[in-house]
């Protein structure tokens, strides 16, 4: 049997593992991106992003030529779409844009031959994949016999490789044949389940499984809120109602960052604003949780004397713990928002050196001379700070459940 070719578009934080993962498994792999300096620093066996373990399967998959980079796409038997899809800002609500999409649809249409495999994993919009089957029409493919398909990416960042494997896949083509033929292809790398469905059911299955997560937490965010007016511990409060074995809720914390969860459920409000009522308030919610968060800091820090301002340490900036990826972080947001209105601020972030303009102060400084303590994000090295290492009388406000 000769090995099929695969052409992954998009090496970013979904792409490039996917590309280095089926080169792994075999697969001759070639993977496009528009950014030069991506394309060079995959083909020289390193990445741009970090992943556990990904540089590992980078380096060994180019060296034993599996996984070439290049600016275009090249002549190969399946392709798969892993490229962003952002949302236009500045409308009522905001609105997914495929616009990235199409233009990677576009740079393989020529390519297209006879039983070829075109699959979408980027998130997005319902009938998406559709859109996909017009656009390459428009661009003179011929379909008769390309078999064109959805399958979302659902892999957890920090832990993409083993999820690349292990997670179920949802497949759905824009015929029966699609759909048997492209399950059949993720069969062939995946231990998970592989479950057949409709392009747009599979399409609808991803923006709802990042709405239920982001309706969760903001339940529990909305929890944290109320607690607090009645002084009770949220933390135990939650603890205590998951005893029921029908209750399982989520944690609280400074709001949702990344670039999924605060994202995907705009798809849904946008496509029907009236009836998503729930995922929309979500939303907003846990957008209003960030701006809580810089109140009740600002409110601590109006306590100080005008003429004595504390020392205040944030600790943790990252989108969530135990992770270096700063896209969409609500810690970050506060961080920003608050340095201009506090003079003497420290920020610990033990997964980086440094970002942007803000310094970063080790965990032990920061506990010893600052007057408050701000928790945004659980990382695992603020587990073992103890309460006497804090200043004498320094306050804490932990908004992330560390000494919980
Ligand atoms: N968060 C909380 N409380 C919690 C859990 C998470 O506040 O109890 C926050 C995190 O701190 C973070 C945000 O939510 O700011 C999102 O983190 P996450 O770990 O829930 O999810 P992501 O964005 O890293 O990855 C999600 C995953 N989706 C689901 O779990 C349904 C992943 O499987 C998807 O592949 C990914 O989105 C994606 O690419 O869509």
């Amino acid at each position: 049997m000769t090995t099929k070719k695969i052409c992954v578009i998009g090496l970013g934080y979904i792409g490039l593992p996917t590309a280095a993962f089926l080169a792994s498994k075999g697969f001759d792999v070639c993977g496009v991106d528009t950014s030069p300096s991506i394309v060079e620093t995959v083909n020289n066996g390193e990445i741009h992003i970090v992943e556990n373990g990904l540089d590992e399967i980078v380096r060994s998959s180019v060296k034993n030529g599996k996984l070439i980079a290049y600016s275009e796409p090249q002549l190969s038997d399946i392709y798969i779409i892993c490229v962003p899809t952002p949302f236009h800002e500045g409308g009522k609500v905001p609105c997914p844009n495929i616009d990235i999409v199409l233009d990677a649809t576009r740079s393989i249409a020529h390519l297209l031959k006879s039983d070829d495999i075109v699959i979408l994993e980027s998130t997005s919009p319902v009938g998406t994949t559709k859109k996909i089957a017009i656009e390459l029409k428009n661009f003179g493919a011929n379909l008769d016999n390309v078999l064109i398909a959805y399958c979302p990416e659902r892999v957890l960042p920090g832990n993409i490789l083993n999820e690349l494997e292990s997670n179920d896949r949802i497949i759905g083509g824009l015929n029966d044949k699609a759909t048997k033929v492209v399950s059949e292809f993720y069969k062939s790398f995946v231990r998970g389940r592989v479950h057949e469905t409709s392009a747009k059911t599979a399409e609808m299955c991803k923006l709802t499984e990042n709405s239920f997560r982001d309706v969760n937490i903001a339940f529990a965010n909305e929890l944290s809120m109320l607690c607090k007016k009645d002084s009770i511990d949220v933390w135990e409060l939650i603890n205590l109602a998951n005893c029921h074995p029908r209750v399982n809720i989520l944690q609280p914390g400074v709001g949702v960052g990344g670039h999924c969860i605060a994202v995907d459920p705009w798809f849904i409000v946008s496509r029907d604003e009236d009836n998503s009522k729930i995922i929309k308030t979500a939303r907003e919610v846990n957008l209003y949780k960030t701006e809580w968060v810089e109140k009740e800091i600002e409110n601590e820090v109006h306590k100080y004397n005008k003429n004595v301002l504390p020392k205040v340490a944030f600790f943790g900036i990252a989108f969530k713990p135990n992770i270096d990826d700063f896209r969409e972080s609500p810690a970050l947001t506060v961080v920003n928002n608050m340095k201009n209105k506090l003079q003497d601020i420290m920020v610990v972030e033990p997964n980086i050196n440094k970002f942007s303009d803000i310094n970063i102060t080790p965990v032990c400084d920061a506990v010893k001379y600052s007057d408050i303590c701000i928790f945004l994000v659980k990382h695992d090295e603020f587990l073992s700070i103890n309460q006497e290492d804090f200043k004498e009388g320094a306050k804490i406000l932990d908004f992330c459940g560390v000494f919980k």
